[in-house]
């Protein structure tokens, strides 16, 4: 039996590749048609969702897909439909009333580049735009009324008070206490538990929902859904605290983004030391790939992807 390809090896990335360039290629058509009327809302969407991204959580939906040999046009608008949530979450993130972060990817954030009003109606552009994706805008009658309510039902949960949006509103109070955000009620210095709170509403929710996405778009059986979402519940918490790590000791040419930004923050780096949160983005891992057991060989993309989120530099 074929040992699972090593994180970073030729192959893995490849399919990796792959899969990424199949969402890229989609991106773009998923935007409303531009008209000059409106041009600057227009140009700020694409500015937030085309600008250059790992794409990992429609990655995630099109793995899934993959491993019950889905077509791809199936699964395609559902992920570009979570790329896009994602997309709103960061130019909502970046805002000055929230993380006030001025680059994105490597660019002026949206709220830079366009203005802020013109942001927050980007980012509610593009939320808006992806439930009319997920719904089955761009492929008519391909897929039946129920399946896309539940899969819209799933998205709204995901963005939610107990998804995205609670996860943003407890960092935003627990940040308070750092003196950041003065203007807010200050609860105190987040602990260990609060910090797996709130990213694992604000990241590891949109994770969830792309694997389920993913599965039920395949037919997986409920059993099968929750084992999947329990492999996305431990990938996402491992995924941010590999991001704290890479803030905290990686490197700035290999992250492609300026490190340290975090150092004013209460991180799994802070809170467990970077020895104690590689065991933790480890012990994560590990468990991630353990959900995968019903699978068997069948899932050994799913963990390797696991593995190599684990060892990224970026
Ligand atoms: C209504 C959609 C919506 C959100 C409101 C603002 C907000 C509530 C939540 C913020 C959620 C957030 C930005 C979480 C951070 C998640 C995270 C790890 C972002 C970085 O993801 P990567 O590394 O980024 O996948 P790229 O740029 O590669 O896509």
């Amino acid at each position: 039996m074929a040992a699972p390809d090593r994180p970073g090896s030729g192959a893995l990335q490849l399919w990796m590749g792959a899969l990424r360039e199949q969402v890229e290629a989609a991106l773009p058509a998923m935007l409303p048609p531009r008209h000059e009327t409106a041009a600057p809302v227009h140009d700020a969407m694409a500015h937030a969702l085309l600008s250059p991204g790992k794409r990992i959580r429609p990655v995630l939906t099109l793995a899934v897909g993959a491993m019950y040999r889905a077509r791809p046009a199936r699964l395609l608008p559902a992920a570009c439909a979570l790329e896009m949530v994602h997309a709103a979450s960061l130019v909502l993130d970046d805002l000055p009333c929230m993380d006030g972060a001025a680059t994105r990817r490597g660019r002026p954030t949206c709220h830079v580049m366009f203005g802020e009003a013109t942001a927050i109606l980007a980012g509610v552009g593009l939320l808006n735009r992806a439930f009319a994706v997920l719904a089955g805008e761009e492929a008519p009658g391909a897929m039946r009324d129920r399946l896309r309510a539940l899969l819209a039902r799933r998205l709204a949960a995901a963005i939610g008070t107990d998804g995205l949006i609670g996860g943003q509103t407890a960092d935003l109070h627990a940040a308070g206490a750092g003196g950041m955000r003065g203007d807010r009620r200050a609860d105190p210095q987040p602990d260990l538990r609060t910090l797996e709170f709130i990213h694992s509403h604000k990241t590891g929710s949109l994770f969830i929902a792309s694997a389920e996405v993913g599965a039920h778009l395949s037919g997986a059986t409920p059993r099968e859904v929750d084992a999947l979402a329990s492999y996305a519940r431990n990938l996402g918490l491992a995924f941010q605290i590999t991001d704290d790590l890479i803030d905290a000791v990686g490197d700035e040419r290999a992250a492609g983004k300026p490190v340290g930004s975090d150092r004013l923050k209460t991180t799994f780096v802070t809170l467990c030391g970077v020895e104690g949160a590689r065991a933790l983005a480890a012990e994560l891992t590990a468990t991630a790939v353990s959900c995968l057991a019903p699978f068997g060989r069948r899932a050994r993309r799913l963990e390797e992807l696991a593995r190599l989120l684990e060892a990224r530099d970026r």
